[in-house]
């Protein structure tokens, strides 16, 4: 009996140590860029220069709420593959990850039809951009997006990790597309965001571990 009561408690140890938490989630309800989740440090959202915001319908149907950017706000037409230059139209979200591993990172993003169709997810921590992966979209879905860091051992444990999400040329065209084929790429177009969420693994405290270590001999006795 005794046996069998160390064997659950290792069980409940090693699932609760493998469990992912949320660590940092904006959902947007109230009109609010707090965070509604935010275990560690103080996360925030920032604009690229020239950026303007609002708030809109969220994800996925009313009464939600949402994010809502406007990429190429005031930029001067046509927007060209230097206007603006590539990558500097974005938005960036601060959220450390200290005590964590495994960190993935999902959101809900709808993009309207004279805003830009690409994007890049690129991550930083702490010594720069990196571009992590890049996606295509067309107008007025909801697109879910989620980037999975959990081999990215710098992104761990990191009180300073950022991501961002910018706007980019197309690949193979040389220009910025807007997201319905159809129209022309305005200043006006917008990109709305919800559910930002990252997630990780807490990372076992060094007494902990030790309990788990001793469990683990009581089972094995
Ligand atoms: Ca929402």
């Amino acid at each position: 009996m005794k046996r069998l009561l160390a064997a659950a408690l290792v069980l409940i140890a090693a699932s609760a140590s493998f469990a992912a938490d949320t660590i940092t989630q904006w959902t947007f309800e109230g009109d609010t860029t707090a965070p509604a989740v935010a275990l560690v440090g103080s996360p925030s959202i920032t604009l690229a220069p020239g950026i303007t915001a609002r708030f809109d319908k969220g994800y996925p149907d009313e009464p939600g709420r949402s994010y809502r950017i406007v990429p190429f706000a005031g930029l001067t037409l046509p927007i060209t593959a230097t206007n603006p230059e590539p990558y500097t139209r974005w938005i960036e979200f601060y959220a450390p990850t200290t005590g964590y591993l495994d960190i993935k990172v999902s959101f809900a993003h709808r993009l309207s039809k004279t805003s830009p169709n690409f994007a890049v997810f690129q991550y930083n921590a702490g010594s720069g951009w990196v571009d992590f992966a890049a996606y295509q979209a067309t107008a007025d879905t909801w697109y879910l997006q989620e980037f999975d860091l959990s081999g990215i051992s710098a992104v761990n444990n990191n009180p300073n990790f950022a991501f961002r999400v910018a706007a980019a040329v197309a690949p193979g065209e040389g220009n910025y597309l807007p997201a319905l084929s159809t129209r022309t790429i305005d200043n006006s177009g917008h990109w709305r965001f919800d559910d930002v969420t990252v997630t990780g693994t807490l990372i076992p405290e060094p007494g902990s571990l030790e309990n788990h270590r001793q469990l683990r001999t009581l089972a094995v006795r």
